[in-house]
């Protein structure tokens, strides 16, 4: 279909090119009619459950044909303060009737609160915001890089960062360049050179990795898309003392482990493995707005001069308020405490109770958790947990990951539990 065609095409055109797209035979039609209008003008770059989402609030969202979920993936952890709330969307209001984008080329009223409140928060000097996950990892990189360079003296063009197997930074080329998911790079070569991939969990590989080229580490402290792959006690820790050992920068991206999610307000204090570089995204805009940063000392964040990265819309001031009521939530209820007391009973019950042969694992930390299978039958473990009104997301076909917003109360998350251990152990 050309743009002209779309244009030309009657409404009845369009009902019965509607009409004719697949979904699900039972879907009542408001439902039905959605996802056949999603699949007829839309790129077909997902593959997502049969369920129309209509409203949010706290752990719960309404399908279109009102049915309640308790909602078991929080927009893969960017709905960490819970959907709609009331704090985070009446900053979004106020500020859009006052300012909503001012460009760089200017200051605004609300940016430097916003830099300053994640500073106090992740103890860093400075903030670089940018708006996608992705965008903020492509700005580590290009720090990492430059530091190499005027600090290193690695040669122009040839800094190399190493990174783990299994990881997921985002989609941009360079950051797809360095996964090992094919799904995820082919047919969008070529790859950006000088990233050095090492299995993830083994210190040792990576310390033999690091050579004379070297500017930095870039890894999930928790691995969340390769299905919340957790190291053993003490590889971060060895990981930063080979960094230190040889003079490299460390990177943590904590777009989805970080703020409350693993139970402490950043994975990496599990261990006492600060970063030299910590990227957040995700919850940092409490599920209403894209933000994300960069957070580093004075020493790697002065790389940046003017007019040597940017975007449009970062640290606009719509954005701005929007994180600044998104870390007060996390902090004001304190999330981080509820996080770690109820994603420890979650996960004590789920191992208890989700055994049998067909189990492979059953991990987490905070309230970051996951079931592993022997087959890959994920997929239809996410579909039957939809029919007992749990969302959930199946990756890598073995794995359900199970990561509720913070907000949950027990008793939700009790009666999530009592709804899905049945169907999570049957498999
Ligand atoms: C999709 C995955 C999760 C991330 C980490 C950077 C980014 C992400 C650790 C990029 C984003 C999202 C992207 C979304 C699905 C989801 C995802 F399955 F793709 F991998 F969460 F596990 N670092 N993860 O998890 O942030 O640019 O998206 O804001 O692309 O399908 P973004």
């Amino acid at each position: 279909m050309t743009v002209d065609q779309t244009d030309d095409q009657t409404d009845a055109q369009i009902d019965a090119q509607v009409a004719d797209q697949p979904a699900d035979n039972h879907a009542p039609t408001a439902t039905a009619r959605c996802i056949a209008q999603a699949e007829a003008f839309g790129a077909h770059n997902y593959h997502p459950l049969d369920v129309v989402l209509a409203r949010g609030e706290g752990a719960f969202v309404w399908d279109l044909e009102g049915r309640r979920y308790v909602d078991l993936l929080s927009a893969y952890s960017a709905v960490g303060q819970g959907h709609c709330h009331p704090r985070i969307v009446a900053a979004l209001v106020a500020q859009a009737q006052q300012l909503t984008l001012s460009s760089r080329a200017f200051h605004n009223d609300r940016m430097g609160d916003m830099l300053e409140k994640i500073a106090r928060l992740s103890g860093y000097a400075k903030v670089l915001p940018m708006n996608t996950g992705a965008e903020a990892v492509e700005t580590a990189i290009k720090a990492m890089r430059r530091w190499g360079y005027e600090r290193r003296q690695v040669p122009e063009g040839a800094a190399e960062i190493i990174v783990a197997g299994g990881n997921f930074h985002g989609r941009t080329t360079t950051i797809v360049g360095f996964s090992d998911e094919p799904e995820y790079s082919r047919g969008f070569g070529p790859s950006t050179p000088g990233f050095v991939l090492v299995p993830f969990g083994d210190a040792a590989a990576l310390r033999a990795a690091i050579g004379p080229h070297t500017v930095g580490v870039l890894l999930e402290p928790i691995q969340g898309e390769a299905g919340v792959v957790i190291p053993k006690a003490g590889y971060l820790t060895d990981v930063r003392a080979a960094c230190d050992a040889q003079g490299v920068l460390l990177c943590f991206d904590e777009i989805q482990t970080g703020l409350g999610r693993t139970g402490a307000m950043f994975a990496w204090q599990h261990e006492a493995a600060r970063p030299d570089l910590l990227v957040l995204g995700k919850a940092l805009g409490g599920g209403v707005y894209p933000v994300s940063c960069m957070c580093a000392d004075e020493d790697v964040m002065r790389v940046f001069t003017p007019g040597s990265h940017g975007s449009t819309f970062g640290g606009n001031p719509l954005a701005a308020a929007v994180c600044i009521a998104a870390l007060d939530v996390l902090v004001d209820e304190d999330l981080v405490a509820r996080s770690a007391s109820l994603g420890e009973r979650a996960l004590a019950r789920l191992r208890r109770e989700v055994r049998g042969p067909r189990i492979a694992d059953v991990r987490g930390r905070g309230l970051m958790m996951a079931v592993q299978y022997h087959e890959p039958i994920a997929r239809q473990v996410a579909q039957e947990l939809a029919k007992v009104g749990l969302l959930a997301k199946e990756t890598h076909g073995t794995i359900i990951r199970l990561m509720p917003p913070l907000v949950i109360s027990q008793d939700v998350l009790d009666g999530a539990l009592d709804a899905a251990i049945p169907v999570l152990a049957r498999g």
